[in-house]
């Protein structure tokens, strides 16, 4: 199940509510003496208010002692409380069911708050108020609603001024599940609107029971069962029934419109004041469920889109759970098939480890992080089949490569982006030799950060197909990247290993694209898919060499990468081999997001030579240290010209 730490207090706050609302309907129907309209009115706050509700019936309005309610409801605070729950249960009801349809509909927040403010009003004035009470008071039900109109009118106001900050702040703050009615969080939301528009409509309905503007509490018995067989006929005039007994006089015309007035203007405040911070244009079919990452800069202007972009990935959406030994960047094998090389890669949301005990929510291809190792050889004729079973439209782009415009990966600019469940063909010659990645080109910030990239590494070949091929190409370009590599255009080593650098933004359980901006900066970092200590090892012999592939496949920092143990050389940058005087010793490469570097590195000396990025927050798991790292950081284990690896030193 996917619970955000808020969503104890969610759950429980339901639950209560509604173990408070039975108990307060049981207690009800079981004897209390009052009428059913406030019967109902009560169970349907205390729903609503949880135990809020449950402790205003208890305080204000359950009888003590049998024929003792008369008296116990007389004061006036009690009265004012029946009077707002009366208004209340009617006009948050008709809030409630107009909330559910536009938000189901995809009206923009703006427009939701007036449509609640005339469904909560209506359903008040025409249902609680004339229809309801018609039996008690008398009189037609047009009567009743002229009647009922300047106290709900008034006490509407008041109420909805409470209730719709509330609700706009909080469904439209971090976490707009609350958007939603299918979320509990929704439900959550609702239910402290209510609190808050309870207590900005009880001074107003004090005022109007005072006034005798509005009834309070009142005594209802039965004849047969009642003990003192009271029987109140309550009258038009609010309170002259026993126990709800308020002989203000009415207001005079200043007063009532002094009043109204002022909560009108209550009512224009809670309806715009929201629009200062935030955008009540969008609506919940955009950004409904949304989680947006702590400390993110969200203001009246924060688009839908920017939203979308940034918000972290919903765990419900994963289809596959990675075991935490799950390794990325695997070989993937193609299919041959008319002498082209064809690769089946699927786009998926999974979960992913990127420590054991750390698990991500990622963009992954064929369900690795990074996704699989395309390996060719110059001359390949290649296709990739993607198919994007993501929430989200995608794109692949071949990065570096020299490829036919179309098949570039460019979304919007060079192809329509591959939408949700749709299959694409990437198809094209590899003209170049050398070290190059793929990668999202649609929302590459989400996209890319997300997961969706791998390497892509083109050896020299033999193959007569292959050299045909390139020479057929060859007239098209004279370009000293697409010539036909020798053999030693590639530089060897006894090892080869990549490299693919990536920044990840979790909290709480939940994964963020990782970005430079408010919010979105990324606090674990990994290499090919998994952070310090779950780096692998690389064991390499005592004075063989290595060339480790760097690729910048991240999206944001520059990681200056070094190697402990000595200096490598720098032998290619950007997939081209550099010529023999170009290439240079160095021990520290800064890698970018998008470059290459090949380096090769000598293990000189027995023992455990780190790789890591000189950046100390990078070799972090949340600003956390393991094992004496974290993050970006991995070891090259040279054993002793015995075999013996150097002992682990004393903790
Ligand atoms: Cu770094």
């Amino acid at each position: 199940m996917f619970m955000q730490p808020i969503d104890i207090f969610v759950y429980g706050w339901l639950m209560i509510a509604v173990l408070c609302a039975a108990y307060v309907a049981w207690d009800q129907f079981s004897g209390n003496p009052e009428p059913t309209v406030m019967k109902w009115g009560f169970v349907l706050i205390t729903l609503y208010m949880g135990p809020i509700g449950l402790l205003l019936y208890i305080m204000a309005d359950k009888e003590p002692e049998p024929g003792t309610h008369e008296a116990f409801v007389k004061p006036l605070w009690k009265q004012g409380v029946g009077s707002t729950v009366h208004c209340v249960a009617g006009d948050a009801t008709g809030i409630i069911l107009a909330a559910v349809v536009v938000a189901m509909i995809g009206l923009p927040m703006w427009l939701d708050l007036i449509i609640e403010y005339s469904a909560g009003f209506a359903f008040g004035l025409f249902i609680f108020q004339a229809l309801f009470m018609r039996k008690m008071m008398g009189g037609s039900y047009m009567e009743n609603v002229r009647k009922s109109f300047m106290p709900e009118f008034t006490s509407m106001n008041a109420m909805m001024a409470g209730m719709a900050p509330v609700m706009a702040l909080l469904m439209m703050g971090r976490d707009m599940r609350a958007m939603w009615p299918g979320e509990p969080l929704f439900w959550a939301v609702m239910s402290i609107g209510i609190c808050m528009g309870f207590a900005t409509a009880y001074p107003v309905n004090i005022w109007l029971v005072s006034k005798a503007m509005k009834h309070g509490l009142m005594t209802v018995r039965d004849h047969s069962s009642s003990a003192e067989g009271h029987h109140h006929q309550d009258h038009d005039q609010g309170g002259t029934s026993s126990g709800s007994q308020h002989n203000g006089k009415k207001p005079t015309r200043a007063q009532l419109t002094a009043v109204a007035g002022f909560t009108c203007l209550m009512l224009i405040a809670g309806l715009s004041l929201p629009s200062v911070f935030v955008n009540l244009r969008l609506t919940a079919h955009q950004v409904g469920k949304l989680i947006m990452p702590p400390e993110m800069i969200m203001t009246p202007e924060t688009s839908a889109e920017t939203m979308r972009d940034m918000a972290a990935i919903d765990p419900r959406q994963s289809v596959y759970t990675a075991p935490p030994s799950a390794h990325g960047d695997q070989a993937l094998q193609p299919e041959v098939v008319n002498g082209i090389k064809v690769f089946h890669l699927i786009l998926e949301t999974i979960r992913w480890n990127i420590l054991n005990n750390k698990t991500v929510n990622a963009y992954a291809v064929n369900r690795q992080v990074p996704g699989p190792r395309i390996e060719l050889e110059q001359g390949d004729h290649v296709q990739f089949i993607v198919t994007n079973k993501l929430p989200d439209s995608a794109t692949l782009h071949w990065h570096g490569l020299i490829v036919p415009n179309e098949m570039d990966g460019a979304t919007k600019v060079t192809q329509s982006p591959i939408a949700p469940g749709a299959t694409y063909t990437y198809d094209y010659v590899v003209s170049q030799i050398g070290t190059y990645f793929y990668h999202s080109h649609d929302n590459p910030d989400r996209q890319q950060g997300l997961g969706l990239y791998g390497a892509l590494i083109v050896h020299p070949s033999k193959n007569p197909e292959n050299l045909s091929r390139l020479a057929a190409m060859k007239h098209l370009s004279d370009d000293a990247a697409t010539a036909i590599a020798a053999d030693s255009d590639e530089v060897k080593a006894d090892y080869d290993y990549t490299i693919l650098l990536q920044e990840w933004l979790n909290r709480d359980g939940l994964t963020y694209p990782a970005m430079p901006m408010e919010g979105g900066l990324p606090n674990y970092f990994t290499i090919n898919g998994k952070a310090y200590p779950a780096t692998d090892i690389i064991k390499l012999k005592l004075g063989s060499t290595i060339k480790i592939r760097f690729i910048g496949s991240h999206n944001n920092f520059v990681h200056p990468m070094h190697i402990h143990g000595g200096p490598f050389e720098v032998v290619a940058r950007d997939g081209l081999t550099l010529t023999v005087g170009a290439r240079f010793m160095a021990d520290t490469i800064n890698v970018a997001p998008g470059q290459r570097y090949d380096v090769v590195w000598t293990a000189r000396k027995p023992g455990r030579w780190l790789v890591h990025c000189h950046i100390p927050h990078h070799m972090a798991n949340n600003n956390q240290e393991q094992m004496g790292g974290g993050g970006l950081m991995m070891v090259l284990d040279v054993p002793d010209v015995n075999g013996q690896s150097l002992p682990m030193p004393p903790s």
